[in-house]
């Protein structure tokens, strides 16, 4: 049984809630490891279409949990297990959704940065304080951030440390919607189930494809999307969809 977080099955959707509230959930080598044995068990599991992960009230997640890191040093860095679980954690293929209420800093905001469509309570707050601790990000915030908000809000955050409010990550493109704090999950839960009735293969691809848009060129990007499409014309998943639509009923998907 994991200590550090709680796991529950919502039909197709799993919901993941990280539960270290005495630290705010600061990600410990304990959550991070397992946090990466949960996705990895979600990804395994064929009935589970999609991921919600989500904190407390409080805080989504603090950061790296700065008591761990006061005793590593370079080389216990370099061989950090919690370098592993970032790296399972950053591999999940499944669509994932962050519901986020308080504080997402540091390696808070990277993970939730990882997931696919980000849903914030009113009170979240997103930052990246590394630089007050005389380091920088080290899991994505600058590369996802700056890719998210644009180079000159990224800059703001990354070089003084100050976070942002919930509105200000709605302008900013780094979350799709704001909701209220005791609907956040709700509304991720709802967005999840919408996206796990939909034909897996598709969502597994377009996924990939709007991935490859923020790490590719536009004519690669251009060619990779026309492969994906082009096998999804073979599926039987696809013979459903159209024939649903024409029979004026809901499609059966079965991932085929
Ligand atoms: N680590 C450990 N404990 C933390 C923590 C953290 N990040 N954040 C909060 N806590 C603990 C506090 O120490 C306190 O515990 P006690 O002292 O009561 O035992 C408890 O949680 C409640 O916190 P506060 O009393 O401070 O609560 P407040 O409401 O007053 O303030 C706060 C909330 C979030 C503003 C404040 O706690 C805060 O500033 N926390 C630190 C935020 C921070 O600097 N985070 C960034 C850490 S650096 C990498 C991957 C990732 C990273 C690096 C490398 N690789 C893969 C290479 C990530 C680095 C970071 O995230």
């Amino acid at each position: 049984m994991p200590q550090t977080l709680a796991v529950e099955q919502l039909q197709a959707v799993r919901l993941i809630t990280l539960q270290r509230p005495q630290a705010l959930n600061a990600l410990n080598t304990e959550l991070l490891g397992e946090l990466a044995a949960a996705l990895s068990a979600a990804e395994a599991d064929p009935e589970t279409r999609a991921v919600v992960l989500t904190g407390s009230r409080k805080a989504f997640a603090a950061g790296a949990d700065i008591k761990e890191m006061a005793e590593r040093d370079l080389v216990g860095i370099l061989n950090d297990p919690r370098q592993a679980s970032w790296q399972t954690i950053t591999r999940f293929s499944k669509p994932l959704i962050a519901a986020v209420n308080g504080f997402a800093l540091g390696g808070g905001c990277e993970l939730a940065m990882h997931a696919d469509i980000l849903i914030a309570g009113e009170d979240a707050r997103f930052g990246q304080p590394e630089i007050n601790l005389g380091i920088m990000p080290g899991a994505g915030g600058t590369q996802r951030l700056l890719r998210a908000v644009g180079k000159s809000l990224a800059m703001q955050m990354v070089l003084t440390g100050e976070a942002i409010d919930a509105r200000h990550a709605l302008r900013a493109g780094l979350v799709s919607e704001i909701t209220q704090p005791e609907f956040t999950v709700e509304r991720a839960l709802q967005i999840a189930h919408a996206i796990a009735a939909k034909a897996p293969l598709a969502v597994r691809l377009a996924k990939e494809a709007l991935l490859k848009a923020m790490d590719t060129d536009l004519a690669s990007g251009l060619r990779f999307e026309r492969h994906a499409f082009t096998l999804l014309a073979g599926t039987a998943d696809r013979d459903e969809g159209i024939r649903a639509f024409q029979d004026k009923r809901a499609p059966q998907f079965r991932g085929q």
